[in-house]
């Protein structure tokens, strides 16, 4: 039997169902980008509380880009899906807050009325750091094809950020309300970001309309946790026999989970809080903590993993050698470029990110977390050199994450694999001249990627050229043995 509603459910597992009537919650929150992490992380947060308070407007209409096959098989099971939470003891969970599910391809029109209704308070996000179509100074690309379309076509948008103007735009003119607007990816100032793109681009439209959106729509920054690779065979074979049904969209993550939202007042909107999330007016240092701690070891493992061949976290963190290389790297050269949250003990907190890699049962891979290096380089590894460049202090580990990164893109170019990275055209054409007169400056200053700080820092250049020669070793002896 397949899940289809509630109804069929055998509540007699320990399996946690929905607890409050879904025929009675109405639509609060349009969610854009509908991935494995918002519905193991921000759908869940929503559905405890939902679970807590016995119901509430807050079900969600969760729109994809794309993905036509997921919302088919969602719609078949009445939205439903569960999500494993894999650790000592699994947990398993029927996740009932999403009641809709649309794809921007074939109904933007559908997806605007839904973000136009008055109903909808909350727009929130996760879309990728490259759904935000910013350029290297963190402003609008308008040069991005998809921007220039969504700007020549206002009306019918298919960006997210043209689908915020779009749905804004329709509530000014109408003197509704505006909802407000949460962004769940992972860049520093998330919400300031993607408030100043969306401002940009709504100027473009009538000045009127962007200086209400400027004056009247919170976009809170955030920070989102919650490691959530991709579903497994055998996690959905565990699913059918806890369930006794098959889930054919289901969604696994690790146990940790942590939602940090800046503190907005009078945004309307659910009461996380009383399911765990963290609201603060200090959401900045929680953020660079995780982004240059977790994502910042994340990508490390990604490019020297596998370069060395490991196919996941799991196996490249039980290497002994990389792992005492990232200790060194997180001791040395990250946390002192981290203002710590109060209350918060960075040593700590990077000893139990590395337990969690450490999971036997998370087996994320490195494949997928090294995509978009373009995007995630700068934030994870080349801002923190920045900050030990700028005071003086060492970055020779980073400098090996980078050179990781500039063979991985090399790999890749020379056996011809795709590179899954906005930035692929540029970056093979880069690697096309470096790998003609072996100068690193020459790939370093063609990808486009360097703030001013490093460009013209010839030690910084050193670093990674030697870096480089470190890495190539690596690969020929096909064994890590870099000391931080
Ligand atoms: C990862 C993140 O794919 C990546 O780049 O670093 O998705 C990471 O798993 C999450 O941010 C964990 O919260």
């Amino acid at each position: 039997m397949f899940l289809q509603s509630v109804d069929c459910v055998n509540d007699t597992t320990d399996v946690i169902y929905p607890s409050y009537k879904r025929d009675d919650i109405n639509i609060g929150i349009v969610h854009l980008g509908l991935g494995a992490f918002h519905r193991s992380h921000q759908a869940m947060y929503t559905e405890q509380l939902l679970n807590l308070q016995g119901g509430g407007n807050w079900g969600i209409c969760a729109v994809s880009f794309r993905n036509e096959a997921l919302q088919a098989q969602l719609n078949s099971q009445d939205c439903l899906y569960t999500m494993a939470v894999l650790d000592v003891e699994d947990s398993f969970q029927v996740v009932g807050a999403i009641k809709e599910v649309l794809v921007v391809k074939n109904e933007a029109s559908v997806v605007l009325e839904r973000m136009a209704a008055e109903t909808t308070k909350i727009v929130s996000l996760t879309v990728t750091e490259k759904g935000y179509c910013l350029n290297t100074e963190g402003v609008l690309d308008e040069a991005l094809p998809s921007i220039i379309n969504d700007l020549a076509s206002p009306e019918n948008p298919s960006t997210a950020i043209g689908l915020l103007v779009a749905a804004l735009n329709i509530r000014f003119k109408n003197s509704i309300k505006p909802f407000n607007v949460i962004a769940c990816d992972n860049l520093p100032d998330n919400g300031r970001k993607l408030k100043s793109a969306v401002i940009q681009f709504a100027s473009h439209i009538s000045k009127e309309l962007a200086q209400w959106i400027d004056k009247e729509v919170q976009f809170p920054n955030t920070m989102v946790d919650s490691i959530t690779p991709k579903t497994e065979q055998a996690t959905i074979d565990l699913i059918d026999i806890k369930l006794g049904l098959v889930d054919s969209a289901p969604v696994q993550r690790e146990l940790f989970t942590q939602w940090v939202i800046e503190e907005c007042p009078h945004i309307e909107r659910p009461e996380w809080e009383k399911v765990g999330v963290i609201f603060t007016d200090n959401v900045e240092s929680f953020e660079n903590a995780k982004l240059r701690i977790l994502n910042g070891l994340h990508s490390a493992l990604a490019y020297i993993g596998l370069l060395v061949g490991y196919e996941t976290v799991y196996q490249a963190i039980w290497d002994k050698n990389i792992k005492s290389f990232l200790v060194g790297l997180i001791d040395n050269e990250i946390i002192p470029t981290i203002e710590a949250p109060k209350g918060l003990d960075l040593h700590d907190y990077s000893r139990a990110i590395i337990a969690r890699f450490e999971n036997p049962k998370i087996k994320h891979l490195l494949s997928q977390i090294a995509c978009d290096g373009s995007i995630k380089i700068p934030v994870r590894t080349l801002a923190p050199i920045q900050n030990n460049v700028l005071a003086n202090r060492r970055f020779k580990s980073l400098s090996v994450v980078v050179a990781a990164w500039i063979h991985f893109i090399g790999f890749s170019f020379v056996n011809k694999h795709a590179l899954h990275d906005p930035k692929a055209k540029e970056l093979f054409a880069a690697m096309s001249e470096f790998q003609e007169n072996e100068n690193i400056k020459v790939f370093l200053e063609a990808s486009g990627l360097l703030p001013d700080t490093l460009k013209n820092n010839d030690n910084f250049i050193t670093n990674i050229q030697d870096a480089y020669v470190d890495i190539a070793n690596v690969i020929k002896s096909g064994v890590f043995k870099i000391d931080a």
